[in-house]
């Protein structure tokens, strides 16, 4: 239910991994809020990445609107997101055959399952795009996984380092993540491509409870990672299942038929990019990420409409507090600003207050 907090919401047993993961970060970070970066050169992308990194869980890219799009990119993005804790969500809303959009998310010059946790799909070309991407996800991650499979067998974990380097699988690194209990039996993977979820979430660790991020400790983000611990090498999918422009074509069947699709698929759908809470079953967990999200420039003049191009703004206590949306996605709104870095903050209060009175603690 989504009056439920994020963190019970981390901690319930049917969570997946990368959902839990999620919860913890904006938990500790107290931050429910996505940027969107839609910048169209890699340095304007570093750039507000380290501006807003701070006060944001995710961010959210359109790589194929950047100009010079290619490592440079997604290595100083992942260098970032892994200082400044947030996750990385590519926006591309892929939308055909099970075959083609394996092709898309996988290989070509975006390659977006090596760098993006997240991506999102529509489901208009039926059901099997989702679990085409499911086993695209799963082949993506399997390389790095059979690199820890090997060191799990092999027995020592290294204690040198925590660090998670997602560029550069080190297997020594990763057994302190996913370190396998004391008496569990060694897996053997017989076909990695089919049994990759459910194994990581077999050994990750059981998520415990978490204090929040420290403002007085004088390195927040070290704070940060020290309760949050190494992110882990999991994959995920949002659907389509609303749109926030003026006009579209997703109405109520489409939406429930997203659910219905989602449900079947709960390991690898986190959720949903939506304009309202989703979750109806008591199994339901699903995270919904709102778009169209402004605030007013100042709160003098009241109401945000649009852009003219179609685009319908709310406000985060609207969304987040009686629609029940978990993470508000926010572009132009802190990407036009004089100073980002504060209006991202801005954003972050308003979006964590929100969720904060919708669950009864303000
Ligand atoms: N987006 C929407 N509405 C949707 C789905 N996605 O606006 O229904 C995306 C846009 C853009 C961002 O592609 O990247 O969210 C919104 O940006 P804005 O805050 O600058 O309007």
């Amino acid at each position: 239910s989504w009056t439920a907090s994020f963190e019970s919401r981390a901690l319930a047993p049917a969570t997946p991994p990368l959902t839990s993961y999620l919860l913890r970060l904006m938990t500790i970070k107290k931050s429910n809020l996505c940027f969107s970066a839609d910048v169209t050169t890699t340095s304007e992308l570093l750039a507000v990445a380290e501006e807003v990194g701070q006060s944001i869980c995710l961010l959210k890219t359109h790589a194929d609107i950047i100009s010079d799009f290619g490592d440079r990119t997604v290595r100083g993005l992942r260098d970032i997101a892994k200082r400044k804790g947030f996750l990385v969500f590519e926006d591309r809303k892929l939308g055909d055959i099970g075959s083609t959009v394996q092709r898309q998310y996988t290989s070509g010059p975006l390659s977006i399952a090596k760098w993006a946790e997240i991506v999102n799909a529509h489901i208009f070309p039926g059901p099997s795009i989702v679990t085409a991407l499911a086993s695209a996800a799963s082949d993506a991650i399997a390389v790095y996984n059979t690199a820890v499979h090997t060191v799990i067998t092999s027995g020592e974990p290294s204690s040198s380092d925590t660090d998670n380097d997602q560029d550069k699988p080190d297997p020594n690194k990763l057994t302190r993540t996913i370190s396998v209990p004391s008496g569990e039996k060694k897996a053997s993977i017989v076909n990695i491509s089919t049994t990759i979820f459910t194994r990581t979430e077999r050994i990750s660790p059981q998520p415990t409870p978490f204090p929040s991020m420290s403002s007085a400790s004088p390195d927040p983000l070290k704070d940060l990672k020290a309760k949050l611990g190494p992110a882990p090498y999991l994959r995920g999918l949002l659907l389509l299942a609303q749109m926030s422009s003026e006009g579209n074509l997703l109405d109520e069947a489409y939406t429930n038929k997203c659910l219905e699709v989602a449900r079947e698929n709960r390991n690898f759908v986190l959720g949903f990019v939506a304009q309202r809470s989703l979750n109806t079953l008591p199994d339901d967990n699903f995270l919904v990420m709102t778009p169209g999200v402004q605030l007013p420039k100042d709160s003098e003049t009241g109401k945000v409409s649009g852009d003219g191009l179609g685009q319908q703004y709310n406000g985060p206590r609207h969304v987040v507090g009686e629609l029940g949306c978990d993470i508000i996605i926010v572009g132009r709104g802190i990407l036009n600003a004089k100073d980002r870095t504060a209006e991202a903050e801005r954003y972050r209060k308003a979006g964590w207050e929100a969720y904060e009175e919708r669950i009864g603690l303000k």
